[in-house]
């Protein structure tokens, strides 16, 4: 099957993540198109011998595992793992990420900080000066999401930050929920002048489940350019 350009990067991005796997390791599965292309790395080196154990960020990323005959556990079994390899929505120079466009956030991020190290891959598009050009997601309980959305929006304001917060759909109209049976809401903030004061006001509201902003949390970012592999940290 012939890759998109983009997509070939991705690849690139994801085998070189996969060179920093070894039999033995306990790894995290990120989730999205990017870390799929790790999971499908890694499914041709446990088909050719490699032994490792993983823990899926997804249902979604679950099910592909599966399907290499990746051996899957979970973090009741092994609380701590070697590596977390993931994708982005967004990353800036000070390795601060949005992630979530894919609704899996909260895992995602209950397993990167549940690794040692936390790989990010990427294609160069992720990259920004400052976060905020992707809407930030927030997901939040369903009970008083209204009251949430009007708190989420309060704190942004009082972090430099305003703009919609808007409950997501499913592409049948419908709410979307994560695999943990939340909502998200996707919140068009613009550029965030204070990444870690926001993260900060967000963890404080009681609605919020979790928001999107990882910072402090990624290693290293493997970036595949098309004039070749750039890793930050
Ligand atoms: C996960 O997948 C998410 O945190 C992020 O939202 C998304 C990126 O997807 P893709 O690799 O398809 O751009 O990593």
């Amino acid at each position: 099957m012939s890759l998109s350009p983009v997509e070939q990067l991705k690849r690139q991005a994801a085998e070189r993540a996969g060179a920093l796997v070894r039999s033995g390791m306990k790894l995290g599965l990120g989730t999205g198109s990017t870390a799929a292309h790790f999971v499908d790395c890694l499914g041709e080196k446990v088909r050719d011998g490699l032994d490792v154990v993983c823990v899926p960020t997804s249902e979604r990323t679950r099910l592909q595992a599966e399907g290499w005959a990746i051996r899957l556990t979970t973090l009741d079994e092994i609380p701590e793992l070697d590596l977390t390899v993931d994708g982005a929505d967004e990353f800036d120079p000070a390795l601060r990420m949005i992630k979530g466009g894919g609704g899996a956030l909260l895992r995602e991020k209950i397993v990167a900080a549940s690794s040692k190290r936390m790989v990010v891959i990427t294609d160069p598009s992720k990259e920004v000066a400052r976060l905020g050009k992707f809407k930030l997601p927030v997901e939040a309980d369903l009970f008083g999401l209204t009251a949430t959305a009007h708190k989420i929006a309060r704190a942004a304001k009082a972090h430099g930050c305003s703009g919609p917060v808007v409950l997501r759909k499913t592409t049948s109209g419908e709410r979307f929920l994560t695999d943990g049976g939340n909502a998200i809401f996707d919140c068009d903030f613009g550029s965030i002048p204070d990444a870690d004061a926001l993260a900060a006001a967000l963890n404080a509201i009681p609605g919020v489940i979790e928001h999107g902003l990882f910072i402090g949390m990624a290693t290293a970012v493997i970036i595949a350019d098309p004039a070749g592999i750039r890793v930050l940290g």
